[in-house]
């Protein structure tokens, strides 16, 4: 059955990088819409009418909105169901494939945000990531087990924290361990990614232009 395109808000150099990569790796059309983070079209209208949260990634899709990374990913991986990049309902992976989807926003953005800004997080029994280091292991041990999050699988999954541990350890909000500087290489050089990764390159810098003009 053919799905209509999904409508996809976007804006270069943020969190829906990796979403454009996700649908880069399910090979599947989409309608672009760009926004200009330093224009803040984020916060003005029409945008404010799509999310309210003034946030991308969102998705608009059979008259619903889609936010919030996880979710992004999770919708569009099974919507596209046929290209494999979700483990389906009854595969064993399924449970870890959605329990590593969540980590990342429940646990790993608090902490990497707390640690960032040198905040004291709340006590570890309160905390939603417990602490920096037991939350840090927990997702390196996992990595360890490789070559993908799952093992041999790659899956949505993999852009996603293939993405964010790139954009992590450019910055220096992560430690440059050999496992994960491999992880990031083995995610970011598939060629859909690449080329996502290209397609973003170019948006950013017609925005640099367009802000000098
Ligand atoms: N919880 C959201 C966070 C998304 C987010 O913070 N996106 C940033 C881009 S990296 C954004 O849209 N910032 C614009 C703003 O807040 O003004 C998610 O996981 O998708």
């Amino acid at each position: 059955m053919s799905v209509p395109n999904v409508t996809f808000y976007h804006a270069p150099n943020s969190r829906s990088g990796g979403a454009r990569a996700l649908l880069e790796e399910l090979g599947v059309g989409y309608d672009l819409q760009v926004l200009n983070l330093r224009k803040n079209e984020q916060h003005q209208f029409p945008y404010t009418t799509v999310n309210p949260m003034g946030k991308v990634p969102a998705i608009w899709h059979r008259g619903e909105l889609i936010t919030e990374q996880p979710a992004v990913y999770l919708y569009l991986a099974d919507l596209y169901a046929d290209k494999g990049l979700a483990p389906r309902i009854d595969d064993p992976l399924r449970g870890p494939y959605l329990r590593w989807m969540v980590f990342y926003g429940s646990c790993f953005e608090p902490a990497a945000v707390d640690r960032a800004l040198k905040r004291e997080p709340a006590p570890p029994s309160t905390c939603p990531y417990g602490d920096w280091d037991t939350m840090f292991n927990t997702l390196v041990a996992q990595l360890e087990r490789g070559p993908y999050m799952l093992g041999e699988r790659f899956t949505a999954v993999d852009v996603l924290w293939g993405c964010a541990l790139n954009w992590m350890t450019m910055f220096k909000l992560v430690p440059e361990l050999p496992v994960i500087c491999a992880y990031v290489d083995r995610v970011m050089n598939r060629p859909a990614m690449r080329h996502a990764m290209s397609l973003d390159a170019e948006l950013a810098a017609e925005q640099a232009e367009e802000q000098a003009a």
